[in-house]
């Protein structure tokens, strides 16, 4: 016979199935159960490379493993085709961002078609569609009915590179554009929002029922990102201002240490009590706030930063005590954090202390801190050092001697019966900012009248398409580049012949993506934006499979959606990903791989060389899926080698004479054993994410099929037949072109992909035998095959008579042996 040749097998294959089309979900009449495995969708910024290589091989193995244990799978595939990568692009070659965009995609599916993923091509979506992005539109006038989508003017991150805001989500921890890399600022502008924030609460709580199935890490990275935080809200009164002015603290205990108050400098209130200051005042304020802005918010919540401010020469009144408190302004306070203003409690704070220290303001212990020998702690204003912990209350009046958890219970009591207060939770989590001014994204169908007036495109004139980029400037300048497209923007009320202007602004493509694996139920479905009852048969997605770098934006508008759609009544739940597995990165010498570093190892030219199966078992043998993979220690070859020993196995069971459909029972009792010790212990290995276990347990099994085609029983036995059927079945998650061939080989139709897996028979899982290892004075001197069964004084009486362990002890006394059945026998000697 001819040699393994992936290039004719890809080549064989490929045909075959683009014929048979397997991979298409829900045909009617198939009743199986249903399972829906999903890779996050690529942008098609270029073509596929070696991370998506990476999390396409584990999605594939998950939704062909479902396909083997009977299961009718959804697993499709969809671009994710709108936004700035592709805009930027566009913009540097001088080309329509759609003509670029669709050109990748084309190239990507040409790219996949030969690595062979286990798709529903019958689904198939683009976001950038106007049959896909019309449904954006439909999302957003439902959220505006429910006033879930609202416009206002107010501070937002901009990105003075790419010339556009930023969601909070969208900005590093080192303050930078996740995009462009640029030094987010602020700006204020009038921006359209979806109000997430009414869901905190239901986004925090229901992370408890992911539990176990979602990595822990992207659980708190939700869980911080929400970031609750219960208290209390107290209102204070500035003389000379008629509206009291509230302020949120988790610490309502230590009221009567509050002897300053802070605003942020960015705030409405700081601007208009500066106003209402002295000219060198207001100068002082518009000087700080210019330096204020140029923080990022980071920079502004560090601790360790020397404390800045100025005194807005106002004073306010502390509640509880009727004591006048000065109002400054500073910048550790921000904006948009509980009320923008807090109550200073310099002596149980560290950075009101640090502020009130720099600035001379006093300091009022009101909490008995003790030490661990029972002792006071020092003064803060001596230590600089705040007293956070817990104690009695002291210098509080009602409050004193109650402990900090009464007293905070006391406080918002008296606060709530004076009306000056009461329980309050504040949330780090902001309203999704989803207008963008850039072209390449879904228009907001928003009509705006002369007045200011707005009113909602009207469901039936449903897509506001996108006009053709044709005479725009897409250059980003901070207005959208469809205000230029006066044609479009202009449009005559039918009713009352009033002109109106569209809209100018996309939506952020994370609003795409928020409800994708909808689209994906009813993908060809012109008249909704997915069909309920399929939503209630597949959905929601059972197994996501994506980056980490998701874990926090991408998921967290998922989830938000979700809960939106449930509470609209399309669906029935309100988690949309039950499990999800987070792949690692591949790595180059324990780099991440970059165009700039010279150091990409190119997916098309990986799989021209090595064809698709060899780099996938690669991927999944490298290493635990979730661990970043290194391309530098990996061995294609090894793979490829593999592959072919596995495949000769298929080709000399075909030069065997052996057919298909004989009974195994007769077939070599031990690599019966093998085999069916592979079937026992392969499910629980997939669903444990452990897909390098696997193939390493395939490539024990073809060692020791082989071992048995070469010294034992042959080819012919029927249990030869049995174990490479069972390795091309499981096989085929891994290898999918491999185990096809070798499927028809061993005389079956295709297509192995939808065999349901053989049951391992219990029977001959029981072990008959064991390997019993003898050590003497520590060290293994000989290893005895015996019944699994034995006895103690067997196993001691075998290890004795073995000639090795006679050899071992030579004329030395056995002061001791310990015996431990099945495993061990251990002889202690002295000289
Ligand atoms: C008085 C107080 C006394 C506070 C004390 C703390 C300790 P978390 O837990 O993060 O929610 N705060 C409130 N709004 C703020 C804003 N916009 N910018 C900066 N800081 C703000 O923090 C809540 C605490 O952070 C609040 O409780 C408030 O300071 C401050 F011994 O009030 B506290």
């Amino acid at each position: 016979a001819e040699g393994y040749d992936f290039r004719a097998i890809q080549d064989r294959w490929l045909p075959v199935w683009e014929d048979l089309r397997p991979f298409e979900a829900g045909k009617a009449g198939d009743d199986r159960p249903k399972k829906y495995v999903l890779d996050m969708f690529p942008y098609p910024s270029g073509d596929l490379h070696m991370g998506h290589a990476e999390a396409f091989c584990f999605g594939d193995i998950l939704a062909r493993y479902w396909r083997g244990r009977g299961y009718d799978v959804l697993h499709p595939i969809g671009w994710d085709s709108f936004g700035l990568p592709a805009e930027n692009a566009a913009i540097k070659r001088g080309v329509d961002p759609r003509e670029w965009t669709y050109a990748n995609i084309e190239q990507q599916k040409a790219s996949f078609r030969v690595y062979a993923p286990s798709f529903d091509w019958s689904r198939v979506l683009h976001t950038s569609d106007p049959e896909y992005y019309k449904w954006n539109q439909w999302i957003f006038l439902k959220m505006y009915e429910k006033g879930l989508a609202y416009r206002k003017a107010s501070w937002v991150n901009w990105d003075p590179v790419d010339q556009t805001v930023l969601a909070n989500e969208q900005v590093l921890a080192d303050g930078t554009s996740e995009r462009s890399g640029a030094v987010v600022v602020k700006k204020k502008l009038t921006q359209w929002y979806f109000r997430i924030t009414d869901y905190a609460d239901r986004l925090l709580d229901d992370l408890d029922q992911l539990e176990g199935k979602w990595p822990t890490k992207v659980l708190n990275m939700q869980r911080n990102w929400i970031g609750r935080s219960r208290g209390a809200e107290v209102e204070f009164e500035i003389e000379g201002r008629e509206q009291r002015v509230p302020v949120f603290t988790t610490r309502p205990d230590t009221l009567h240490g509050a002897t300053f108050m802070v605003v942020a400098p960015d705030s409405d209130l700081a601007a208009e009590l500066a106003a209402g200051a002295s000219p060198e005042v207001r100068m002082q304020f518009q000087a700080y706030l210019e330096q204020a802005q140029k923080q990022s918010e980071i920079d502004r919540q560090n601790a360790d930063r020397e404390k800045t401010g100025v005194f807005l020469d106002h004073f306010a009144v502390n509640p509880v005590n009727g004591e006048r408190i000065p109002v400054w302004a500073a910048d550790y306070v921000l904006a948009d954090y509980g009320h923008g203003a807090i109550m200073a409690v310099p002596a149980h704070d560290q950075r009101d202390l640090d502020f009130a220290l720099k600035f001379e303001l006093p300091v009022r212990v009101v909490l008995d801190v003790r030490g661990e020998d029972g002792e006071s702690l020092p003064d803060p204003v001596e230590s600089g050092v705040a007293l956070a912990g817990d104690g009695t209350l002291v210098n509080s009046a009602e409050l004193d001697g109650l402990s900090k958890a009464d007293a905070i219970a006391r406080a918002v009591e008296i606060l709530e019966e004076r009306g000056t207060g009461r329980a309050a939770t504040t949330y780090r989590l902001r309203d999704w900012l989803i207008s963008r001014q850039r072209y390449w994204g879904t228009p907001i169908p928003i009509l705006h009248a002369e007045d200011g007036s707005m009113q909602p495109v009207p469901e039936s004139a449903l897509p506001v398409v996108l006009p053709s980029s044709e005479g725009l400037d897409l250059k980003p300048k901070g207005t959208s580049p469809l205000g230029g497209a006066t044609e479009w923007a202009t449009v005559v009320d039918p009713e009352t012949g009033a002109t109106l202007t569209r809209d100018p602004d996309t939506m952020d493509t994370f609003v795409d993506s928020s409800w994708y694996y909808f689209r994906f139920l009813s993908a060809n479905d012109g008249t909704q934006a997915f069909d309920p009852a399929e939503a209630k048969k597949w959905a929601p997605v059972d197994q996501y499979v994506g980056g980490v770098e998701h874990a926090i934006l991408h998921l967290l508008y998922s989830r938000f959606i979700t809960k939106v759609m449930h509470d609209l009544g399309y669906i029935d739940f309100e988690e949309p990903f039950l499990d999800m597995l987070n792949q690692g990165m591949v790595l180059l010498d324990g780099a991440k791989m970059s165009k700039s570093k010279g150091n990409l190892v190119e997916f098309a030219s990986e799989l021209r060389d090595h064809g698709a199966d060899a780099l996938r078992v690669t991927l999944a043998f490298a290493g635990p899926p979730e661990d970043d993979i290194d391309w530098a220690d990996v061995s294609v070859q090894g793979s490829a080698k593999f592959l072919a020993r596995a495949w000769r196995l298929a080709d000399d069971v075909q030069g065997s004479g052996s057919a298909p459909g004989a009974s195994f029972a007769s077939g070599d009792a031990a690599l019966r054993r093998a085999t069916h010790r592979l079937l026992a212990d392969a499910p629980g290995l997939v669903e444990q994410y452990k897909f390098n276990v696997v193939v390493a347990r395939l490539m024990e099994q073809v060692n020791v099929t082989r071992k048995a085609v070469d010294s034992g029983c042959g080819a012919a036995d029927p249990a030869v037949r049995e174990s490479v059927e069972a390795i091309a079945v499981i096989l085929s998650l891994f290898a999918p072109y491999t185990a096809e061939d070798m499927w028809a080989k061993l005389g079956h139709e295709p297509t192995v992909a939808l065999v349901t897996w053989p049951e391992a028979d219990p029977a001959l899982l029981v072990e008959d035998e064991i390997t019993l290892v003898v050590q003497v004075d520590g060290k293994v001197r000989d290893r005895l095959t015996l019944p699994a069964s034995v006895s103690a004084e067997d196993a001691e009486a075998a290890a004795r008579a073995s000639a090795a362990v006679q050899r071992a002890v030579g004329d030395r006394a056995v002061v001791n042996v310990v015996v431990r059945v099945p495993k061990i026998v251990s002889i202690a000697t002295k000289p």
